[in-house]
């Protein structure tokens, strides 16, 4: 197991108003998103994660998106300063949610002008973690997570997001080296010393996985990205994500994982 622990917020009704940069697909319908967020908990709790559940929040129609608000890890954890108006109240949101897990000296925050959302901010091995720098997260952002990550001998690389939302709406890491990549960060010189996995075009979508360690989640409807997966020995579960989707979430940004 990756992770053993995860925290998920419920959607609100006012998901149908969450922020849509980019997709072009309408608004979400509620009862569907929640029905596909249960079957999320489900899964994960099938594959032995155990998940706490926040309750939904009406004010904030981008709330389930728990990734955003904060950056965790096994020892520490980042509140972090959403860019976005409507998300910005998030940080002050997810706390205490946080502090239930970690000490006040594991908890460290982004403030203002630095501004970094979680779904920038990839690990991958070797305490190495790649952070994008997108329309979300700015150099400023950047700069204080790379202090605060030095503090546990975490070594940051930033990386430029230009064609997608977060950095992890590109490219994902399974683990063994292996990074799930699509659109701009195919080939991309930033992971060159990677085994890349490319998501064949059309499929973009995909690349959002999470591995557990015991299976990786993708989202449902995707057959070209669930073989790739499959050819590179990693056994899949597949997720419905059609109303996350079209707010621009993805897997990864419905829950924290953290062990
Ligand atoms: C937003 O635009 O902020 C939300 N509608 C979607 C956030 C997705 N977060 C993520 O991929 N980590």
């Amino acid at each position: 197991m990756l992770f053993t622990k995860a925290i998920v917020r419920t959607p609100a009704k006012s998901v149908v108003n969450g922020i849509d940069d980019y997709a072009d697909e309408g608004k979400p319908d509620y009862q569907l998103a929640l029905k596909e967020h249960q079957d999320y908990i489900a899964t994960l709790s099938d594959l032995g994660i155990t998940t706490t559940i926040l309750g939904p929040l009406e004010d904030y129609p981008d709330s389930c998106f728990v990734e955003d608000p904060a950056v965790v890890f096994d020892n520490f954890a980042v509140i972090t300063n959403p860019a976005r108006s409507t998300r910005q109240k998030e940080r002050d949101l997810i706390r205490p949610a946080i502090k239930q897990f970690y000490t006040d000296y594991q908890i460290f925050e982004i403030t203002s002008p630095g501004t970094l959302e979680g779904g920038d901010v990839m690990p991958v091995d070797n305490n190495v973690i790649y952070v994008g720098r997108s329309a979300r997260t700015n150099q400023a952002g950047i700069d204080q997570f790379t202090k605060i990550a030095a503090k546990f001998g975490k070594t940051v690389k930033a990386v430029p997001v230009q064609k997608v939302l977060h950095l992890k709406t590109g490219t994902t890491y399974l683990g063994n080296n292996k990074l799930l990549v699509a659109g701009e960060y195919i080939d991309s010189p930033y992971f060159k010393n990677f085994d890349q996995l490319k998501v064949p075009a059309g499929e973009d979508y995909a690349v959002n996985c999470i591995n557990t360690g015991n299976g990786v989640i993708m989202p449902a409807g995707f057959p070209r990205v669930k073989k790739l997966l499959e050819d590179n020995g990693f056994t899949t579960r597949e997720v419905n994500m059609s109303e996350f989707s079209k707010i621009d979430g993805g897997l990864t940004c419905l829950s924290l994982r953290f062990n």
